[in-house]
């Protein structure tokens, strides 16, 4: 059972979720598992446009607890994206917000108004619908980048869902008396899973800011804050909002690497040194620090509970844990994902003869077991203001504007984003597009976060004797 408090909670709380100027009642997201049961019409998979709004919420805990897979959407989705996203997952409705563009599928939307009166606290899934059959269950379905290809469905149980929420709940000692604030998109682990189903997991109150703006988090007058090192790194230049955090319990980091300055910077005006975890779609959150152990600038911590992690080397050979050898880090524990929908081969290069997830990352493990993420393996995989980004996904992309002949994306480093990305192409002789047009048509196909920041047109791209892109001379051009 993937959310227990949420059912089996004696009281109801009224403003257990606040969010876009709404308050949901513990007793509204309880009921909203019978609307949603009774709404669907059998549907037996659904796509949920996840703006930060009360019917997402609704969409989601409903589905949760009637059993019913989700698949959110980027809030920001574009065309070509949002078909892929569809015609993958096999979603046969939308759920909750009404998108524009409806793309053949039926529209239900979820209704509100209902509280605890009509429906009694009790457990698992007699709380409106039938629940899932098995906690290994397929319960969501998050949409991810890899280096190729258009982005690959992740499917997570709600076994996976809840071992991983109750592992952070240990580590960071998060209980029912917080109140955690973020404004993160709820189309992905961070926001959606550990914000928000977290929240309803451990029964402490959620809010949610819209915008993760340095103003908001400081208005929100919360215990525990999520952010992406973006968010942090705007919160510290902004010295008052930064010193109205003073008052909470805990400030966490993750989805990409905390700047040691900006880390720095929080303990200076925040009073706290963030607690810093690692983890990805796949996998979860499989490494952090705690609340009761070190919080090493730089270093995001030890594996949590029932999480194994190993380092090797490109022959699959052991890498010592001397805090310096660098190697390719492997995880393996109860949170890992159920494979990619669709993507038998995917997912089966994803894993090891031993069932490890190769997380594509490069780390270090020093000898107490802490663990710092050096980088990625490849330079393909994109992180950008936290969103993870394929640069292939958008190559393709550009490729499809008439006013493009060759493009390589790379993301190159930012102060801001961690990396942004930048796209060199070399323009069509039938007439090259302007960057400003390249940039939006990005926008359009795949999602306005996946849009480069910069476009730089060229005559050639660098490329070896086998014809293959050079990246790496694309960075070092890039970097000058
Ligand atoms: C600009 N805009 C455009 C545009 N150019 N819109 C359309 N077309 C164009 N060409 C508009 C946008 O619509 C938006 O408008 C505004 O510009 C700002 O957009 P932005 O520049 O993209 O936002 P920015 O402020 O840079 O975003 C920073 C950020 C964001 C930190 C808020 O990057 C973010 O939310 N990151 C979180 C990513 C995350 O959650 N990752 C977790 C992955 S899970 P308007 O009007 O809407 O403002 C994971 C696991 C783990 O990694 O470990 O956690
Ligand atoms: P996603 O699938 O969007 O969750 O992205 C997962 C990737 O984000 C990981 O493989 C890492 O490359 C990166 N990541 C997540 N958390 C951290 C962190 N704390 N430090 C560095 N990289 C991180």
């Amino acid at each position: 059972m993937l959310l227990p408090s949420l059912v089996s909670a004696a009281d109801d709380i009224a403003d257990a979720v606040r969010i876009d100027n709404t308050l949901l009642s513990r007793g509204e997201l309880i009921a909203a598992s019978a609307g949603v049961s009774d709404d669907l019409g059998g549907a037996r998979r659904v796509a949920v446009l996840a703006s930060p709004t009360a019917s997402t919420v609704l969409a989601v805990t409903g589905c949760l607890l009637a059993g019913v897979p989700i698949v959110p959407v980027p809030a920001d989705v574009g065309v070509a994206e949002r078909a892929h996203i569809l015609r993958d997952s096999g979603a046969q409705a939308w759920l909750g917000d009404r998108p524009d563009d409806l793309a053949g599928l039926p529209h239900i939307p979820v209704r509100r108004g209902t509280g605890a009166s009509q429906r009694p606290a009790e457990p698992s899934g007699s709380s409106g619908g039938p629940g899932f059959a098995s906690p290994d269950d397929t319960a969501l379905i998050i949409y991810t980048s890899g280096t190729t290809g258009p982005p690959k469905g992740v499917q997570l149980s709600g076994r996976a869902l809840a071992a991983d929420l109750d592992a952070l709940a240990e580590a960071w000692q998060w209980n029912a008396d917080d109140v955690l604030v973020h404004g993160l998109p709820l189309y992905h682990v961070h926001g959606l899973v550990l914000g928000l189903l977290g929240s309803l997991r451990v029964g402490n109150r959620f809010v949610h800011t819209g915008k993760p703006t340095p103003e908001a988090y400081a208005a929100a007058g919360g215990s525990l804050y999520f952010g992406v090192p973006t968010v942090w790194s705007r919160v510290v230049a902004d010295t008052s909002a930064a010193e109205a955090l003073r008052t909470a319990r805990l400030l966490v980091s993750g989805s990409a690497a905390l700047p040691v300055p900006v880390f720095d910077r929080l303990v200076a005006l925040t009073g706290h040194a963030p607690i810093e975890r690692y983890g990805s779609t796949e996998s979860l959150i499989t490494l952090s620090t705690r609340v009761d152990g070190e919080r090493r600038p730089g270093w995001v911590g030890k594996p949590l509970r029932g999480v194994q992690t190993r380092l090797v080397d490109e022959d699959g050979g052991a890498v010592p844990h001397d805090g310096a050898t660098i190697g390719r880090l492997a995880v393996r524990g109860p949170t890992l994902f159920n494979g990619y929908l669709n993507r038998p081969e995917a997912t089966a290069e994803a894993f090891d003869a031993d069932g490890w997830y190769r997380t594509g990352d490069v780390a270090v493990i020093d000898a107490d077991g802490m663990h710092r993420i050096v980088g990625r393996e490849s330079v393909d995989l994109i992180k950008t203001g936290g969103f993870r980004v394929g640069a292939g996904e958008i190559e393709t992309a550009l490729l499809g504007h008439p006013g493009v002949a060759e493009v390589a994306v790379v993301g190159l480093p930012d102060e801001d984003l961690g990396q942004r990305i930048v796209a060199f192409v070399v323009g069509s002789p039938a007439g090259e597009a302007p960057p400003d047009e390249l940039i939006d048509y990005v926008a359009r196909q795949l999602s306005v976060h996946k849009r480069p920041r910069e476009v730089r047109m060229v005559d050639a791209l660098p490329r070896n004797a086998m014809g293959k892109v050079l990246k790496k001379a694309l960075l070092e051009v890039g970097s000058r």
